[in-house]
Formats: structure tokens, C-alpha cells, sequence
């Protein structure tokens, strides 16, 4: 039966990467069907909305969705709702895609990339567990006069038990599947939240005697990603803290455009993104690296779709391409994004 793939490109260079994944996706031969909705500046440059309505509905009702990025400059001045941003939060809470994964593994022949030594790179094998529908993110916001009588912003950070314990189910269970090792992070020292997340992932542990659990103050995790890489099979984290780790784990692997994302509902629907966004100092030149975007198809075939097989051809292939040199300006190469895209097809 066709499966229904939902192509939300957004802004910025959401466009250009997501079509090399499309292309790639229909170089499977699998029976596939492509929905594409405007998401983000583009939504509200169309119908005054990042996240229209049918926008919504096509991603409820399609298979997955590959999304490709948001963020355009030129809404800064709109009121939060207003911003394209807004879109890829409302869209992850909308589906309840609490779960993202980020996956950072250094490719063969990007040792020299790598913003670390490449003895040090060459280790990095890990998976981020990015808690995706909670903390500072969602919680009540806005700004109000201090008692000092200045203008101040707030933003509450909050999770319960219940979102606690499912986010780090995900990362127990992903440690099982792994090398058995789990690292908790959080700011516990600090936070009340942190305090309660470390609770209940620890009280979690006897659950999963296979897997070995560790805790980490984020500011030390931040460190040791960059001291010792190695040391980290699964990292489990809020939403908060993945996303900054996140985009450190990219530069320890050669660059940001690298790194795809599954973000996952209780029951495997998912939506699938790079995790840079729009990068508008380059958009629509055709220099975005396409492999994020590319790897974030595989892991729609893989964890949406159960085509595991047709993900690891991908995956492979884009593995090669980059063994053979293969190389965008991020990673110091002069591929256009399709040459780039072209180099990963060549090679499937
Ligand atoms: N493809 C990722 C993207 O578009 N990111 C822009 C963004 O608004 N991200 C918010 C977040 O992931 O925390």
C-alpha cells in the first residue's frame, strides 16, 4: 500500500535539503507518496499562520513527515504565536512527539573536520534523547514589570513525573538496543526540575538492571562530549539541555549539517528533521549540506515505515560518498547541495 509522506520544507534552506531527501527517498523504489504544506514563515506568508490548519491536518493524516527547517528574520518582529517558530512547537506538541533522537556517529574520512583531535573524534558513537513536548519550551511565558520596575521575560520550566518517566523509557530502552550504557543529564544542583528528573530515572534503574545508568550535571556533560566523546553510548536529557547539547555533538562529528532527527509519538508516527535550521545566510544559493536532511529520511523509512532495509542503503550510502570525498562547503568541499545529494545517489 502507498505510504503517505507529508513535506513540510519550511524557510530558509528547508526548501533545498528537503527535496534531495525527497529525491533520495523515490530513489528507493518504494511506494511512496509525497504531500507537500507551507510550515513556518512560508505558512505565514501564505495564509497568516506558521502552522495552517490543513498544514496540521496533512501531518495528523500522512504517514510521517519530513520537515525541513523554520526561522526567517524577517518575522523577528511578530509576536511569538506569529513566528515561524512557533510552528515546529506547535506541530511536535500538536502530534505529542515527546521523543527525539539525535544521533551522532563521526563518518570514515571526516577525522579532519571534526572540531576535536581525531583520535578523540574517532571514538564518537552516541545517541541524544532530546525530551521534545516539555520544559522552558512550554511552560507559561511572557514578560511583566519586576518589583524594581523593569521590563522582565520569564519563562517556567516544569515537567512532571509522567513525561519523566516516558522520555526516559526511550532512553533505557535505546541503551538496551546499544552498548547498555545511559547517561542522565540534567542540572540538579540548581533546578527543582532537574532534582525530580534524577529521581525518577534513578528510582527507573531497577527496572533495567542491563543497563548501566550515570548522571550528569549539564555543564560537566558539556565538557566531557568535548574531553571524551567515547565515554557516551545513550544521553538522556530535557528538551532544553538536547537541544544545546545537540548542536555541540554536531561540531565534535565535522558540522551541524550532519545530524538528522526522529521525533517519535507513543506509537512509532513520527516526524523527521535536520537538526540545523533555516541558516538564511545561505539560503537559496544551493551550499547547504543535504546529508542531515538525507539521514532524517532514513530514519522516517527505519522508524515510521519499517523499512529498515532501504534506511541502511541510505545510510551506506551516504557513508560512502563521504568516504570518497564527497564534501559540502561546511566541510570544507565545494558540492552544490543537489552534487552533494547526486554523490549520495551515485552511490546507492
Ligand atoms: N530543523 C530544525 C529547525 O527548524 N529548528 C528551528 C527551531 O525553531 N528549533 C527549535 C528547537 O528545536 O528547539
Amino acid at each position: 500500500m502507498t505510504k503517505l509522506i507529508a513535506v513540510l520544507a519550511g524557510d530558509g534552506i528547508g526548501p533545498e535539503v528537503t527535496a534531495e531527501a525527497v529525491r533520495v527517498l523515490q530513489a528507493t523504489g518504494l511506494d511512496l507518496a509525497f504531500e507537500e504544506a507551507p510550515v513556518g514563515g512560508q505558512g505565514y506568508r501564505q495564509t497568516g499562520r506558521p502552522l495552517p490548519p490543513e498544514t496540521l491536518a496533512l501531518a495528523r493524516r500522512a504517514d510521517a513527515v519530513l520537515f525541513g527547517a523554520v526561522g526567517d528574520p524577517e518575522f523577528d518582529a511578530l509576536e511569538r504565536r506569529l513566528r515561524p517558530e512557533a510552528a515546529i512547537l506547535g506541530i511536535r506538541r500538536e502530534m505529542a512527539t515527546f521523543a527525539n533522537l539525535r544521533p551522532a556517529k563521526l563518518f570514515k574520512g571526516l577525522e579532519d573536520a571534526s572540531a576535536l583531535r581525531p583520535e578523540v573524534a574517532g571514538a564518537i558513537d552516541l545517541l541524544i534523547v532530546r525530551e521534545l513536548n516539555g520544559d522552558v519550551y512550554f511552560g507559561e511565558k511572557g514578560f511583566r514589570t519586576s518589583p524594581a520596575g523593569h521590563r522582565q521575560g520569564y519563562d517556567v520550566m516544569s515537567y512532571d513525573e509522567a513525561e519523566v518517566r516516558r522520555i526516559a523509557a526511550v532512553g533505557f530502552d535505546a541503551a538496551r538496543r546499544r552498548r547498555g550504557k545511559l547517561c542522565s543529564v540534567d542540572k540538579a544542583n540548581v533546578l527543582e526540575t532537574s532534582q525530580l528528573w534524577r529521581d525518577v530515572v534513578s528510582a527507573m534503574a531497577a527496572e533495567y538492571p542491563d543497563v548501566e545508568l550515570t548522571h550528569l550535571y549539564v555543564d560537566n556533560a558539556a565538557m566531557q562530549l568535548v574531553r571524551d566523546p567515547g565515554q557516551f553510548d545513550v544521553i538522556v536529557t530535557g528538551n532544553l539541555f538536547g537541544d544545546i547539547l545537540s548542536d555541540q555533538a554536531s561540531m565534535c562529528v565535522g558540522s551541524i549539517g550532519l545530524l538528522p532527527s526522529a521525533s517519535l509519538d507513543a506509537n512509532g508516527k513520527g516526524m523527521y528533521e535536520p537538526i540545523h535550521g533555516s541558516a538564511p545566510d545561505i539560503a537559496g544559493q544551493g551550499k547547504a549540506n543535504p546529508c542531515a536532511a538525507i539521514l532524517s529520511a532514513a530514519m522516517l523509512l527505519r522508524f515510521s515505515l519499517g523499512e529498515g532495509e532501504a534506511a541502511d542503503r541510505i545510510e551506506a550510502a551516504v557513508a560512502r560518498a563521504i568516504a570518497g570525498g564527497a564534501r559540502t562547503g561546511d566541510l570544507g568541499g565545494t558540492l552544490s547541495t543537489t552534487a552533494m545529494a547526486d554523490a549520495v545517489l551515485r552511490e546507492m
